[in-house]
Parts: C-alpha cells; structure tokens; sequence
C-alpha cells in the first residue's frame, strides 16, 4: 500500500566539542537537581505551564509515530478529593497484604504508607493513559506499537520539562489503577500509565538523603 508522507529538510543544531559538552555537563546538572516530591504545596500553578510540560512530553517518539497518549490535568479540587479515596482505598489493601515483606522493607526509607494527601495538596494531578489501539467513529481498530516504550519516554520528558519550567513531580503508582479510567470517563483504548501530582514543593519539604549511581555502574564503555 502506498502512503509516503512528504519529506523536509532537517532543522539541527550543530556545536562544537567544547559547547557540546558544556551543554551536556549543564543539563546533566539541571536533571541532578530533581527529586521525587512527596509534600506539596497548595499554591496554584497557572494552567498554561501545565499545558507547554505536556506540549513538550508530546514530542516524544513513538512507534510509527502513533503518539499513543492522552494526559489528563485535574485541577477540579473534588475531582482530586475523589481520585485520593479511591487511591487511598487500593493503597492501604497494598500496604496491608499485597505487598511483600521485602516490598515494605524497601518502601521504608521512603516513608511511604497509604496516606496521599499529596493528591489533594498539589494544584494538578496530570494522569498519563497509554492508547492500546485507535477506534475509529464506526467501530474499526487501529494497532499501535510499542505503546509502553512510547509513553514511558514521553513520561520522562514530561518529568524533564516540568522540573525545567520549576515543577515538582512525583512519580505516583497506585495499583490497580484502573479507578482513574472510571473517574476520568477515558474510553475503553486508554489504561491507566500514571499519576503525576505537579506543583511546588511544601515549604517544610523533605526528601531522602539518597544518592545515585556512580557512572561506572550504569554506563559500560568498549572502546
Ligand atoms: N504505590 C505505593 C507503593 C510504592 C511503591 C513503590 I516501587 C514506590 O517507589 C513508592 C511507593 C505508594 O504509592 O505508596
């Protein structure tokens, strides 16, 4: 079957080694700064921000260039009351017997446990939903491709411009999810992938002491 999209040149930015290096040394620093954010304040955000963060994720690749996501900013304080029940709910059944011993043990530096108020403070909740196939209006399905990759890539851009734009984040995953299809009305090609409170960080905020790998655990280089 013949469907040739039409072909443009490349818009590309070229730098020299030194800059190219700078640049990376200097994002690298910006990408050190963040942290998973489990106190946040009620201050508003404006919208606006919320909506270029998800502009930015957006651009991500994806498997022939499906884009299956859709994000979902809830700002509807009642709407955020009724997603924390319903999270709440799933996570004190977790913390009571789904998870295993060796889970909480490593959950225990964090502090976790089934309160998430967090789901009400932060002014947006931004829930990312992965779409299994496209449904067209009389009922045909469309494939997408590897839809986990995709929207876990654009997840990471959308926690990459958030911090950039001065947004806390927090990578939050209550399980089973499947309560935010039903809150948020999302139709029956869309799962839940993950919740993502945004805002700023509690004045009295405090985060783990934890650190990173060095590079020579995560980077093998053959030369
Ligand atoms: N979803 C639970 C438990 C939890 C699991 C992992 I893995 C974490 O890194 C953090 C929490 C909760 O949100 O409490």
């Amino acid at each position: 079957m013949e469907n040739k999209m039409d072909r443009i040149p490349l818009e590309f930015t070229r730098y020299g080694t030194s800059e190219m290096l700078e640049r990376a040394v200097g994002f690298h620093a910006e990408l050190e700064r963040r942290r998973s954010v489990r106190e946040f304040s009620p201050e508003p955000v404006p919208f606006a921000v919320i909506a270029e963060v998800v502009r930015a994720a957006s651009t991500a690749p994806s498997g022939a260039h499906k884009q299956p996501w859709t994000f979902c900013a809830v700002g509807d304080p009642k709407l955020k009351r009724r997603i924390r029940e319903a999270a709440e709910k799933e996570e004190r059944i977790n913390y009571a017997s789904r998870m295993s011993d060796e889970w909480l043990r490593d959950l225990a530096v964090f502090r976790t446990d089934p309160h998430k108020p967090f789901l009400e403070d932060a002014p947006w909740l931004v829930v990312v939903f992965k779409r299994a196939y496209e449904l067209e209006p009389d009922g045909h399905k469309h494939q997408n491709y590897y839809v986990t990759e995709s929207v876990g890539i654009a997840t990471g851009m959308l926690l990459a411009a958030a911090h950039h734009a001065g947004l806390a984040t927090l990578t939050h995953t209550p399980s089973p999810m499947n309560f935010l299809s039903t809150l948020l009305d999302r139709p029956a090609n869309e799962r839940p992938f993950l919740l993502i409170p945004m805002g700023f960080p509690a004045k009295e905020c405090r985060v783990p002491a934890l650190s990173r790998k060095p590079l020579d655990e995560v980077l093998v280089h053959f030369k």
